[in-house]
């Protein structure tokens, strides 16, 4: 995939929050001019303060302002934006978006529309990456189209499996089958599931791995053909598929498990020509063997993680890819040392885990050394019940893991925010954790910090 270099003069940025924030201070940087978009409840955000223009596309329903194709194509040329950099979530793995930009002569910062179809597409994803020579969990080698087929491949991986929607990921439309007298009812509610999540009802079988932690590698690839890993990011602390702690690296990795996994995250990359920010995601099971899970194809929320691990500009980076520029730094420049670890702070009650809308009547953010905080938010700000409850990212650095927790904990200790419940008592109980601290962490891990709140892939 080759794109004609491009000088970007202007930004239109398809997004709000903190993601916003993030990319208009590598547009600062770069030189770059930033158009804001916003719905009516953000008139005040501070990513339209900090834009130097800002267009209103639509009320506070995200379908009618953030997720409007026409009139954010319209914001654009407006405002004479040569680029539109969609952050994650909204538009951000949307082919058509991404399609209708190249159409419009607007560059979309991220991968071509055709890669990004090719990967949302769950089960084309698993045969692109197996068929490069990366591990995938055993399973169907194609969608699983009648109650019939599933049963023959269930039988030959054996139990228990899970059933998965080609259109899936984030757990919609999932379901875990023990035994073969689950099969039919499960086969039947997985389709219906995904069928009104997603339009396509579609599902795959994979063998179930027990207990897996999610790991991550950050992928860099530039129209030059160079493709880097930037190492890993465990993510296995999460509930229902919302994550919760991020790190790098990650503690169950060992120098040479790190080195067969990069090698196989570059071989998937590189086999699907991927140029900007992606991210290649494995489940690794108990006795280390890792399998490609899915490919993320947008910049994502702990993409600060490795920023401040190994002291780079990721979102810089992924602008320049846009407009033609080579990366900046090679492989061998890049050097693992420390630890770095990132906590997502909710605007949810911890007892319910319901959002938890409101005015934040105080906050005071963390500071000191190797604390880095992202957020949108501020004193007399309004968090609205109408998008996601993520308010604020706090990320640490330390010499050492050990360093990296305590550094985090004192971190969580001077943040105050009032007005709003969050979820800033259950991250104080999770690293204080033994096992935590140890590092024996998995996919599963807070199940019991949730008394009454099973996974509900487990229930
Ligand atoms: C799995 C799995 C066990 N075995 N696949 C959940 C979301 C989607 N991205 C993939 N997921 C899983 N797939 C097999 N074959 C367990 C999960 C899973 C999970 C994965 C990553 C992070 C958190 C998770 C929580 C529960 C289940």
């Amino acid at each position: 995939m080759t794109r004609k270099p491009l000088k970007i003069k202007k930004i239109l940025i398809a997004n709000r929050g903190e993601i916003a924030l993030r990319i208009i201070w590598a547009c600062r940087e770069l030189g770059i001019k930033t158009a804001a978009i916003y719905s009516e409840p953000d008139k005040d955000a501070l990513h339209v303060r900090f834009a130097d223009e800002e267009v209103c596309v639509g009320p506070a329903k995200s379908s009618e302002s953030y997720l409007n194709i026409p009139n954010i194509i319209s914001a654009a040329e407006i405002t004479g934006a040569d680029a539109i950099h969609p952050g994650y979530g909204f538009l951000a793995e949307n082919p058509d978006f991404a399609e209708i930009c190249e159409q419009c002569d607007i560059r979309f910062i991220g991968p071509s529309a055709q890669l990004i179809l090719q990967m949302g597409d769950k089960q084309q994803a698993r045969k692109i990456m197996k068929e490069a020579g990366v591990p995938v969990t055993p399973g169907s080698e194609d969608i699983v189209g009648s109650l019939d087929i599933a049963r023959k491949v269930a039988r030959k991986i054996g139990y228990p499996v899970i059933l998965k929607a080609v259109a899936g990921g984030g757990g919609k439309g999932m379901r875990i089958i023990n035994s073969e007298n689950e099969l039919l009812d499960a086969f039947e509610s997985a389709q219906s599931e995904a069928k009104s999540s997603f339009g396509e009802g579609s599902l795959y079988i994979e063998k179930y791995l027990r207990n897996p932690r999610h790991i991550e590698f950050q992928i860099l690839g530039d129209t030059h053909g160079n493709t880097i890993h930037l190492g890993e990011r465990e993510c296995s602390i999460q509930r229902r598929y919302q994550k919760l702690i991020e790190e790098s690296p990650s503690p169950a990795l060992s120098p040479r498990l790190r080195k067969r996994i990069a090698e196989m995250a570059l071989r998937g990359a590189q086999a699907v020509g991927y140029h900007s920010a992606g991210t290649i995601e494995f489940l690794l099971d108990q006795d280390n063997n890792f399998y490609f899970n899915e490919m993320n194809t947008r910049i994502q929320v702990e993409h600060t993680v490795t920023e401040m691990l190994l002291r780079i500009d990721l979102l810089k980076e992924q602008i320049k890819i846009a407009a033609g520029e080579p990366l900046s730094f090679s492989q061998s420049n890049l050097q693992l040392r420390g630890s770095s670890i990132e906590a997502r702070i909710y605007a949810e009650d911890p007892e319910t885990m319901n959002p938890s809308p409101g005015i934040i009547t105080a906050f005071n953010i963390p500071k000191g050394p190797g604390v880095r905080v992202d957020t949108a938010a501020h004193e007399g700000c309004w968090i609205s019940p109408y998008y996601d409850p993520l308010i604020a990212k706090i990320v640490v650095y330390g010499n050492n893991r050990q360093e990296a927790i305590q550094r985090l904990k004192r971190a969580l200790e001077s943040l105050i925010i009032e007005g709003i419940k969050t979820n800033i008592p259950l991250h104080l109980k999770v690293i204080n954790d033994p096992a935590f601290i140890r590092g024996e962490t998995h996919t599963h891990f807070l199940d019991k910090f949730l008394p009454g709140h099973t996974n509900r892939l487990l229930a």
